[in-house]
């Protein structure tokens, strides 16, 4: 098939996942055209014969006080799916991109190419629902030809908060189960970070949903208990608040806030617990990561992390806020090595049995080949 991508190329879940599934249809001889404002993170580096990029580029005029970008990347989509004979053009996060997908479709004509969106959650629980959006954001989802959603929780949230009447499939995310094996790095094996501490971990985009004070909170108790440390990965807007939060803790020195990182299945190597209190997830990607990893995960008991973490095998859910009883969790799996270890086992089980591209991408491949068969 040749398939249009686009995604935001960003750190996000979402352009992850568009990138890695652009990776390996290409690796099962898909030509494969990303269509974004820049090269997607995880293409940097990374030459393959069936993938190409498209760069949108949109024109600086004094009158637009705000850039037209969905309708550049309407007319860029258009553009390549004429020249490119498109068979289907896949969005990920549906504001603005199932818009400029439906729009690029009816400069080529319906019969030239079929849109596919996949909705990643805050397109829908954040973004989408707001009053600025909603109208379009239904518009867009009843107009694609098909639907996908990461697990079955952001499917029902989505017909509820929109009403949405088209069919949506649940796809759930997957990872490179080889590069997140848990296994460290020469690199890695030569870093002094945990010194011989217990390492914790959480890595996010630091936005309020994150709950990012709860992650400081559940550490602050478990540093009484457990010599150990907590990695921080990732950035937004939280960040700061959090770092003056550890400051008035005066847990600093045990706090490393790291940025925005290349190196995740190193880190997740090095670390013994991640930490995941978000107020909904409607999968939690890292979640997978560390699970895969062998690292087990504490988080909440909410949304689609529900799918991905099972509670009391590859890791602990508790309610949304329950910072003590998240880090009784904590404490309890890190003062018991096996308990720990039997954990992680059954996190890289699970992650290998229900979440690699072996088992995930095939779904792809039969949902594409049945909205092309429509
Ligand atoms: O909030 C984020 O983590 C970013 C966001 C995105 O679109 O990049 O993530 C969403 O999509 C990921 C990939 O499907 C999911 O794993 C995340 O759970 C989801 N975030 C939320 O629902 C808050």
């Amino acid at each position: 098939m040749k398939i249009g991508i686009t995604c935001y190329p960003t750190y996000g879940g979402s352009g992850i996942i568009a990138t890695e599934l652009g990776k390996e249809l290409a690796n099962r001889g898909h030509a494969v055209h990303f269509i974004s404002y820049a090269m997607p993170a995880r293409l940097h580096h990374y030459f393959h014969e069936n993938i190409f990029f498209h760069e949108v580029e949109v024109m600086k005029y004094p009158l637009f006080e705000y850039q037209p970008y969905a309708i550049s990347l309407a007319a860029k989509m258009s553009d390549i799916i004429r020249h490119e004979n498109l068979d289907l053009l896949h969005v990920h996060y549906a504001i603005p991109h199932a818009t400029s997908g439906y729009l690029a479709q009816q400069i080529v004509g319906a019969d030239k190419v079929k849109v596919i969106t996949t909705l990643h959650g805050t397109d829908i629980t954040i973004v989408g629902t707001d009053a600025s959006f909603l109208p379009i954001t239904q518009f867009s989802i009843e107009k694609s030809d098909g639907v996908t959603t990461v697990s079955e929780w952001m499917r029902q949230e989505t017909i509820r908060t929109l009403q949405i009447q088209r069919p949506i499939e649940v796809i759930p995310n997957f990872i490179d189960t080889d590069l997140f094996s848990g296994v460290l790095s020469r690199n890695m094996r030569r870093c002094q970070l945990s010194r011989g501490k217990k390492v914790l971990i959480h890595i996010s985009n630091f936005r309020p949903v994150k709950r990012i004070k709860d992650v400081v909170d559940i550490f602050y108790r478990v540093q009484q208990e457990v010599d150990a440390i907590l990695l921080m990965v990732g950035d937004g807007p939280e960040r700061v608040s959090s770092e003056t939060y550890c400051r008035q803790l005066k847990i600093c020195d045990k706090i490393r806030y790291l940025g925005k990182q290349d190196g995740i299945p190193d880190l997740l190597a090095l670390s013994d617990l991640m930490l995941f209190p978000s107020e909904h997830e409607s999968f939690g990607l890292s979640a997978l990561e560390a699970m895969s990893s062998g690292v087990p995960v504490i988080g909440s008991n909410a949304g689609g992390l529900r799918e991905v973490v099972l509670s009391g095998e590859t890791g602990y859910l508790a309610e949304v806020g329950d910072v003590d009883t998240m880090a009784d969790y904590a404490i309890r799996l890190l003062k018991d090595h096996d308990l720990r270890r039997e954990m992680g086992r059954k996190g890289r089980e699970h992650a290998l049995r229900s979440f690699s591209p072996q088992v995930i991408i095939p779904r792809y491949e039969a949902y594409y080949q049945r909205i092309l068969d429509q």
